[in-house]
């Protein structure tokens, strides 16, 4: 399989990141006869989970779909324990398949690229780590995440802090103890979400610093048996297909029928059967026009608004817990389980951040400005700087010297979500542009990029040395994806959807709101076209 061009470099591929996209991007190109080193900076594999060991951390994608396909004993060995895993099980899956498929030879841990820049003499990239090293590779694949670098707020006075104080993205592995504590949390997203209503029966007292609220669904998380196994599993041969045809590369897609042809009993029944069904299914398999038509979006969301405000006690509470400044679907939904009930606890106290903002963070709590609160433990369930975050994070400097952090500062551009023109052989997962950076349910997206990206260095191997977008096809992608997200909904609301939850980052939606299935048709057209749009040499 050797190229002229590999004896040049130590590596075929460097990939940087040992999650879900990483991992499956090492099995394949290693299947393809490549050379493949993966570099990663915790000591074990699984990425986001991995890192996000925080309490309550689970999937809000149903077990069969959050998993790979490729390898059919490893379906068939593989028994998931209830429909939406919790952290720990996932994280087993991940190493369950590092071990089987004798990955870890092929990763170093505990190291982080620090910068690549790309070699024009070479055709390959220089690789650096904080460890020292310089490695060569003729390819280098960034699968570091959509959500892997976390933002604290910029609160003055958090190293005062002399308290307990965590990051979920950043919890560490040995046990931490809740009872009897005063605990803050900041944050009431899906992350904070999942984290208030695991410890809220745990700790003595709990400040929940709330800045927006969010819609919710009630997660329906049933125990599988084996009979529920066995009827998942013989689903599968199907739905490797489906999830490729959906929308957001679930096994469910929208309703087949327009919201307009419908009388309002059913569009309720409708909307009531998904409901009950207890998964994102009412978000991405109920009416489509929730993303464009503000009319059908405010029926669903004073939906969603009726059942939340039900299940909390206090009017007051609920007027702060229930969304009515944007609307549903707009940024991402959590799937919850007694969430609402944490707050008819007599231990648990809301501070809503646009009556009362934080001022700052203090030795002993939370100064805001109606007074301070004292504290044991702080949580930061405050997010990631999404997207973009992790890929300029590392100083990549393509064909004219520029980094890629640079060049998107003046505009985020990138073509198909994969590559970016100026940067040959740099190949990306779960980035800006493609629905894998928000619009996906990951591994489904994640498996058709990896698999796009394997086709895409197969072919510049046979035919060349490079492979990199050209600037017209690039241009159009952008505009693209640009057209497709004005037509919706989202950018109207501000998340970390829109780059919204970082000061100074440039507004615009990270992911192709196209769908996944009109994406994937998309990258399969290019490749049937001999990779029409990017120049290889
Ligand atoms: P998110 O969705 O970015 O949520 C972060 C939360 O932290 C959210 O409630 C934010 O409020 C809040 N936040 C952020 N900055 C501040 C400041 N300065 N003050 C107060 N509160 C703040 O992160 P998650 O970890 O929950 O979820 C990320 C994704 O992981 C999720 O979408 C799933 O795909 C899995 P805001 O809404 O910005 O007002």
């Amino acid at each position: 399989m050797s190229q002229p061009q590999s004896a040049m470099h130590d590596f075929d591929a460097v990939v940087v990141g040992a999650g879900i996209s990483g991992l499956y991007a090492l099995h394949r190109l290693r299947e393809k006869g490549l050379r493949v080193r993966v570099i990663e900076a915790g000591t074990g594999v699984g990425g986001t989970w991995y890192w996000n060991r925080y309490p309550g951390a689970r999937t809000d994608s149903q077990s069969e779909v959050y998993q790979y396909w490729f390898s059919d004993e490893l379906l068939a060995e593989w028994n998931w324990s209830e429909r939406f895993p919790p952290q720990a099980e996932t994280e087993r899956y991940l190493n369950h398949v590092a071990d089987r498929f004798d990955l870890r030879r092929d990763i170093s841990f505990e190291t982080r690229v620090t910068a690549a820049t790309w070699d024009e003499a070479t055709a390959g990239w220089r690789i650096a780590t904080d460890r020292g090293e310089t490695l060569s590779a003729q390819f280098f694949l960034m699968c570091t995440g959509g959500l892997s670098t976390p933002v604290f707020p910029p609160y003055p006075g958090r190293e005062t802090f002399k308290g307990e104080l965590y990051h979920t993205a950043k919890w560490p592995r040995t046990p931490v103890e809740f009872a009897g504590k005063r605990v803050g949390v900041i944050g009431t997203a899906a992350t904070g979400i999942q984290v208030i209503q695991t410890i809220a029966e745990k700790v003595g007292a709990m400040t929940v610093f709330q800045r927006t609220p969010n819609y919710t669904i009630p997660m329906r998380n049933p125990k599988h048996d084996d009979a529920t196994r066995a009827a998942v599993k013989a689903r599968y041969p199907q739905m490797r297909h489906r999830v490729h045809d959906t929308f957001a590369g679930f096994e469910n897609d929208f309703q087949p029928k327009a919201f307009a042809e419908l009388s309002n009993e059913e569009r309720v029944r409708i909307l009531e059967d998904l409901w009950a069904d207890g998964s994102l299914n009412f978000w991405i398999g109920s009416f489509r026009e929730v993303f464009t038509e503000p009319e059908v979006n405010e029926f669903i969301s004073e939906f969603v608004r009726n059942k939340i405000r039900a299940r909390i006690h206090s009017p007051a509470v609920a007027e702060k817990l229930v969304p009515t400044t944007y609307g549903f679907g707009t940024r991402r939904v959590p799937l919850e389980t007694k969430f609402y009930e944490a707050f008819n606890r007599d231990n648990v106290k809301l501070v809503d951040l646009n009556e009362t903002p934080i001022e700052s963070i203090t030795a002993t709590g939370v100064q805001t400005s109606a007074g301070h609160i004292e504290l044991d433990m702080l949580i930061f369930a405050t997010g990631f700087d999404a997207g973009t975050g992790a890929l300029t994070g590392v100083d990549i400097r393509g064909r004219t010297g520029q980094s890629l952090k640079e060049l998107w500062s003046k505009g985020l551009r990138s073509t198909l979500g994969m590559q970016v023109h100026g940067y040959p052989n740099l190949f990306m997962t779960m980035a800006p542009m493609s629905p894998a950076a928000a619009f996906c349910n990951v591994p489904t997206c994640s498996q058709q990029q990896v698999d796009w990206i394997a086709d895409a260095i197969m072919y510049t191997r046979e035919h060349g040395a490079a492979i990199d977008p050209t600037a017209e096809f690039e241009d159009k992608w952008v505009a693209h994806h640009d057209e497709v997200a004005n037509m919706t909904l989202v950018p109207k609301t501000n998340s970390w959807y829109m780059g919204a939850n970082i000061a100074g980052k440039e507004r615009r939606l990270l992911a192709y709101a196209g769908g996944v299935n009109n994406y994937r048709i998309a990258c399969d057209d290019v490749k049937q076209k001999n990779f029409e749009g990017f120049k290889v040499a």
